[in-house]
């Protein structure tokens, strides 16, 4: 007997299972009611009195040995198992849809601006969104008193000389003049940076989209044409602008740009606030300081520029209230631009 007990005790201890199924048929062999262990229990019943001891303890042993080994085994089973599902899984289950990204809405109305003026000839142009003194205000005609250059409104990296981060595109412009000789076609999108409180219709860093076109003998009513050409590819075929006079430093005359209501058809409404126009930039013939400023000769050489908000653009497109969400990149909201233009 004690010779069969050593023979399950070494066949519990080199027992390696490939499968659950092939370790349920070594308990039941081995543990079962109609068991190996059960079987010698019985045999035990009717040992010498003087064996009884030294079987009874090796008895004791193989049930807790092959109690232990199989609990272990399986638990290595079922590790193996997990790891092998988490790595390859079921191969015939339906595969899950990748979900794709799609554009920003910022994107997408700054790539359509982008594209309507390319259509018109220029071309876009880039530059640094840290910027000095000069190409931000002092190439722009900007007097030295100007609130604008005051800490309130700009965000300074260092004083003396100004670093600071642009607060218009307006110093690609400036940066383009220095590089090239009229004629001069750019439109210049970027971000820029002011120092306001954020609100539902303002932030500190939002992005523009600006142009300007200098040749010889360019006119108003160029600039009222190219940027009505403009109104009606972004918002649509019977749209109308109009002009109101305004103020720039860098720009004389200067005005503001209004789109007539697309929601109302002009008659007047919510969004428009009953006057049938939407205010969405502001343009004017370049100043002839600023051309001198950047060596261009304005008795030679006239030219137009404008500037607009993408985000005021996208809002009017898209009928958005809040432009702080633009920038929580809430998929909620994102989503919704998936099949936009
Ligand atoms: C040069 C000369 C002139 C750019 C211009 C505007 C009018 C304008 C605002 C619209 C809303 C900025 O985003 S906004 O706050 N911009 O109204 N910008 S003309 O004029 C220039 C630029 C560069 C050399």
């Amino acid at each position: 007997m004690i010779d069969k007990i050593n023979e399950l005790l070494r066949q519990v201890e080199e027992f390696k299972p490939k499968a659950a199924s092939e370790l349920e048929e070594f308990r039941i062999r081995i543990l079962g009611k109609k068991g190996e262990l059960n079987a010698l229990m019985e045999e035990f019943k009717s040992v010498a009195p003087e064996l009884k001891r030294q079987l009874g303890q090796q008895l004791n042993l193989l049930k807790n040995k092959a109690t232990e080994r199989i609990a272990s085994l399986r638990e290595e089973l079922q590790n193996a198992s997990a790891e092998q599902s988490a790595s390859s899984g079921d191969l015939t289950r339906p595969g899950s849809a990748e979900h794709l990204g799609s554009r920003h809405p910022i994107s997408l109305v700054r790539n359509q601006i982008v594209e309507v003026f390319s259509r018109l000839g220029y071309t876009v142009a880039d530059g640094p969104e840290i910027e000095d003194d000069w190409h931000v205000f002092s190439a722009l005609n900007f007097p030295p008193e100007h609130p604008a250059r005051d800490m309130q409104d700009t965000f300074f990296i260092e004083k003396d000389p100004d670093i600071l981060l642009r607060t218009h595109t307006s110093s690609i412009q400036v940066r383009t003049m220095e590089r090239q000789r009229p004629p001069i076609r750019v439109i210049c999108p970027g971000r820029v940076f002011r120092n306001e409180a954020i609100s539902y219709r303002a932030h500190c860093i939002f992005h523009q989209i600006e142009g300007l076109y200098i040749d010889e003998g360019v006119s108003f009513a160029d600039m009222k044409q190219s940027l009505l050409y403009f109104a009606k590819e972004v918002f649509g075929e019977h749209t109308a602008i109009r002009m109101r006079p305004s103020y720039f430093p860098f720009t004389e005359p200067s005005a503001e740009v209004d789109v007539s209501c697309n929601l109302c058809g002009g008659k007047g409404c919510a969004v428009c606030k009953g006057t049938g126009w939407l205010e969405i930039m502001g343009c004017g013939m370049v100043d002839p300081n600023v051309l001198k400023a950047n060596n261009i000769d304005p008795e030679k050489y006239s030219g137009f520029a404008f500037g607009m908000g993408v985000e005021r653009i996208a809002m009017l497109k898209y009928g958005v209230k809040d432009l702080r969400l633009y920038f929580e990149n809430d998929v909620r909201f994102l989503h919704q631009f998936d099949q936009a233009l």
